[in-house]
């Protein structure tokens, strides 16, 4: 059973589900061997009714679909596809916060107040807002308009790739991949995907980078900065991680999903003295919120909530036996909870239109009301918590500590001011590059386990760590969010950790939040004035399974950014598909990725990365 986690805490909760007659997603995968080959391979196309085709990969079959489609077409387009549905679950996700922002500012949302007026000021000022001399609600409302205007802008071009540094704008002109509108390019994407119009795999796959950079400078950067002017911008904050968050005596509430909207009110509406009198009449000392996955992470690195773990834990928190009801939104969530739920006293409770779950309970949340609304669910939970079978709870008492909340104004105050501090380590070798590791778990693989020795490998070859989604929620189960992590970086990282008495490894966020990691690339890109292909940076995906992460990967190599994947994307059906991928795409966008399933061997290439970018900018190896 170990080879399914390192995590202490998951281990004894896939016990208790066996001894429970739980089936969990192990379980399923299990039951699902062996996996269809062809779709592994990419070459299993359904976009039409003539179909479904596939290529035979030994080439003793068929090598074209009825219309004539080859493997380098299908992989092509069933990647431009993934692309395609993770830039809208971002953007979906973006456009949710300026459509809450929106209605902040026309006062419709009065349980919305903006938090962070400086930030709001200084993105109102980068889309050429007015704002001196103007009320707050004046320059939202301006904001939210211009930017609910960039998912079908009519000006060309996105607002935030001008963050980026100007040679890497020319060549997304020049090569034609400058995202337009995020819409568009969600739209345009699926058009061209449609059988018998784009059948170029090069053409695809150009399509799929600009696809995702308006996912990255688009819709995720949308999604970061309007939650950060609603919801606060993070600062540096502690907290605890892992299952044994989930408390014996308190009314215990997971929050999944990863819109901030549904989850930072929760936060607040369980202070509510009337809901906690309640809990308590029914014999509760409390009412413990606690975050999972990416909402998790949006209420962790704002408020230090609770985080109880990652993507593979969300059914096992139910299996605790001790969680009164699950909170969800949107992506990410398993439709097994309801089932899983049954078995306990746990309620799902779905809140979004678009996320509906057969055997969960829908109380649609609503922004306009959005205290009520948080109430009443939380009402639910605290009324179920006399439903709690006590000989059916165990909680591990696996927890950790964890320092987080590093936004980028966050990481500019830990350095006095600016990035100069940073950029003179980079210079100086003791930091020698930085990596942004990102993305979920994958049963396939053993949860964490890739993560974790990845990201220990690098910052022992003082590389420092920028981390994000489930990867950080590993790093903060283990140890590795502390200060005191540092111990384990080599002698450089180390002196630089101590001296600003932050981690190895800096949290910054949700998935979303990838965003911020490429603000400080285009930042630090820009102070040495070069592309961000020339600096010493990858971007890693150990576990990733989710199609927002192949949009992310390919934003992250669109934006210039060497990215190792630790599980294998279905491409390998197409040689040229492949080799374009991880070897062409170097001399078209100066980046490409690589597929590396062993933790040990990534890092090294990682390390080698950064060494040869330090060598080519005129730095010490
Ligand atoms: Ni959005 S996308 S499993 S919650 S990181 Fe976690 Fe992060 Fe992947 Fe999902
Ligand atoms: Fe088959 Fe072509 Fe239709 Fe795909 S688009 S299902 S390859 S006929």
């Amino acid at each position: 059973m170990s080879e399914k986690s390192v995590d202490k805490a998951t281990l004894k909760m896939i016990k208790k589900a066996g001894d429970d007659n739980v089936k969990l997603a192990w379980d399923r995968l299990v039951a699902q061997q062996p996996q269809c080959g062809f779709g592994q391979l990419g070459v299993c196309c359904r976009n039409c009714n003539m179909g479904p085709c596939r290529i035979d990969p030994f080439g003793d079959g068929p090598d074209t679909g009825v219309c004539g489609a080859d493997a380098d077409t299908i992989v092509a387009r069933n990647l431009l596809r993934a692309i395609a549905a993770g830039a809208a679950a971002h953007s979906d996700h973006g456009r949710g916060i300026a459509a809450t922002l929106y209605a902040s500012a026309r006062g419709e949302a009065r349980d919305y107040p903006i938090k962070d007026e400086a930030k709001l000021k200084a993105v109102a000022t980068e889309f050429g807002i007015v704002v001196e001399g103007r009320s707050v609600q004046e320059i939202a409302l301006e904001l939210a308009g211009a930017v609910l205007e960039e998912f079908g802008t009519k000006k060309g071009s996105l607002q935030f790739i001008n963050r980026a540094p100007v040679q890497r704008r020319e060549l997304w002109d020049k090569l034609g991949i400058t995202p337009r509108g995020i819409d568009r390019e969600v739209v345009e994407s699926m058009h061209r995907t449609h059988m018998g119009v784009d059948n170029d795999y090069t053409s695809l796959i150009l399509q799929g980078l600009r696809t995702a950079l308006s996912d990255g400078w688009g819709g995720s950067c949308i999604a970061t900065e309007l939650s950060d002017i609603l919801f606060g911008t993070p600062q540096p904050v502690k907290g605890v991680c892992n299952l044994g968050v989930l408390m014996e005596d308190q009314v215990n509430i997971i929050l999944h999903g990863h819109e901030p909207t549904l989850s930072d009110i929760i936060v607040f509406a369980a202070r509510d003295e009337e809901l906690l009198a309640e809990a308590r009449q029914r014999g509760a000392s409390g009412i413990n919120v606690c975050g999972m996955c990416c909402t998790g992470n949006e209420v962790l690195m704002r408020h230090g909530v609770p985080l109880a773990g990652n993507f593979l834990q969300q059914e096992l928190a139910i299996v605790t036996g001790a969680v009164e009801a699950v909170i969800v939104d949107v992506q990410c969530i398993m439709p097994s909870l309801p089932q899983i739920a049954g078995c306990y006293h746990t309620k799902v409770i779905s809140t979004s239109p678009k996320a509906k779950f057969p055997g969960a309970l829908h109380v649609p949340f609503d922004e306009h009301n959005a205290m009520e609304v948080a109430k009443k669910i939380l009402r639910l939970a605290v009324e179920n918590y006399s439903n709690r079978r006590r000989e059916k709870v165990s909680i591990p008492s696996d927890r950790m500590e964890y320092m987080a909340g590093f936004s980028v104004e966050a990481l500019l105050a830990a350095l006095g001011g600016t990035l100069s501090p940073l950029i003179d380590a980079l210079k100086s070798g003791s930091v020698k590059g930085i990596a942004g590791v990102v993305g979920c778990n994958n049963p396939k693989y053993r949860q964490d386990y890739s993560h974790l020795t990845f990201i220990r490998e690098l910052i022992k070859n003082d590389i420092l760590v920028v981390a994000t989604g489930c990867a950080a929620i590993a790093c903060a189960k283990d140890g590795m969010l502390l200060p005191g992590a540092a111990d384990e970086a080599g002698e450089g990282l180390k002196a630089v950790c101590k001296g600003l008495n932050v981690p190895p490894v800096l949290h910054m966020g949700s998935c979303v939040d990838i965003s911020r990691i490429l603000t400080v690339a285009a930042a630090i890109a820009n102070a040495l004035g070069v592309d961000i292909a020339d600096l010493p940076l990858v971007g890693a995906a150990p576990e990733w399974m989710s199609e927002k992460a192949v949009s992310i990967g390919a934003y992250v190599i669109g934006s210039g950014i060497f990215t190792i994947l630790g599980t294998v994307p279905p491409v390998l059906g197409s040689k040229n598909v492949a080799a374009l991928l991880t070897s062409g795409a170097d001399e078209v966008i100066g980046a490409k990725f690589a597929v590396e399933e062993d933790p040990v061997a990534a890092a090294e290439l990682a390390v080698k990365h950064i060494a040869g970018k330090r060598v080519s900018l005129g730095l010490k190896a």
